[in-house]
């Protein structure tokens, strides 16, 4: 039986536009390049792809700025999905955008109808139970209506807390296996993980905690050494992608895909 948190058949990306120099951050660091995110992307499709995953390449939408982090659109769950309703406005219309592709795939689509607000990048979903992450972009509101649409497909809603100053839960963790999270330290320090096997990123390298686990790899942004030595020793099989053009605008491995 494969388990269904971080054993995958599919992945639906979205290739990035043009539009992308809009994307929002945080803070300024630089404008993205669009040329170097597309090659970063296809890198990232084909790690996906070597697993023997399908992967859907949906096309780019040059009116939303941020559509190739779709993660953020959607729940997918084994019973089904759920559309999110994200917390920043210039995002809301990427959802409708997502919903037909979903469609394809699921008999059973439900949706966050508000008035709170979820974004999927606030979401992990372990073996025993989903944690939501209060953010900027998540609120009580939408944790709530979550933890009554997928309550009757037999899964627990524990709401989180995002540190301040990090833009999704997910910003700062990441699935390994059933049983094991990559955090960075001041994540775990909040205690939300008891119970878990924790790995931490290492000092300095906080922005490698957002990685996938799809299948037998772990994809994780290069540049983070210790972070990739902390994982190898522990026996994952790494890939590491090139993410300087997403981090520019707060992006990662997890947003990327949607992945069931
Ligand atoms: C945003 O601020 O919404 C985008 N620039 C980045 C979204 C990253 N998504 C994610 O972590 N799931």
């Amino acid at each position: 039986m494969p388990d269904p948190t971080f054993e995958f058949s599919r992945a639906i990306t979205r290739q990035p536009s043009s539009a992308i120099v809009d994307g929002l951050r945080a803070v300024d660091t630089g404008t993205p390049d669009l040329d170097q995110m597309l090659k970063d992307h296809a890198s990232y499709v084909e790690a996906l792809k070597s697993t023997g995953a399908e992967v859907v390449v949906l096309p780019a939408l040059e009116d939303f700025p941020d559509a190739v982090f779709v993660e953020d659109t959607a729940l997918c769950l084994p019973q089904g999905a759920v559309l999110m309703r994200p917390g920043a406005a210039t995002r809301m219309g990427e959802v409708a955008h997502m919903a037909p592709t979903l469609s394809k795939f699921y008999d059973t689509i439900r949706e966050i109808s508000g008035p709170g607000h979820v974004e999927g990048g606030d979401i992990l979903v372990t073996s025993r139970e989903i944690l939501v992450g209060r953010s900027d972009r998540t609120d009580a509101e939408g944790v709530e209506e979550l933890r009554r649409l997928v309550a009757d497909w037999g899964h627990s809603v524990r709401e989180v807390f995002t540190p301040g100053g990090v833009l999704h839960f997910k910003t700062d963790c990441s699935l390994l296996d059933g049983q094991t999270i990559l955090s960075t330290k001041r994540l775990e320090a909040s205690g939300c993980f008891e119970g878990y096997r924790v790995l931490n990123t290492a000092e300095g390298e906080e922005a490698a905690a957002n990685t996938i686990r799809f299948n037998n790899l772990v994809l994780m942004p290069a540049g983070f050494p210790k972070t990739a030595e902390v994982l190898d020793r522990a026996g994952y099989e790494v890939v590491q992608i090139n993410n300087t053009e997403c981090a520019k605008i707060d992006g990662g491995m997890s947003c990327l895909s949607l992945r069931f």
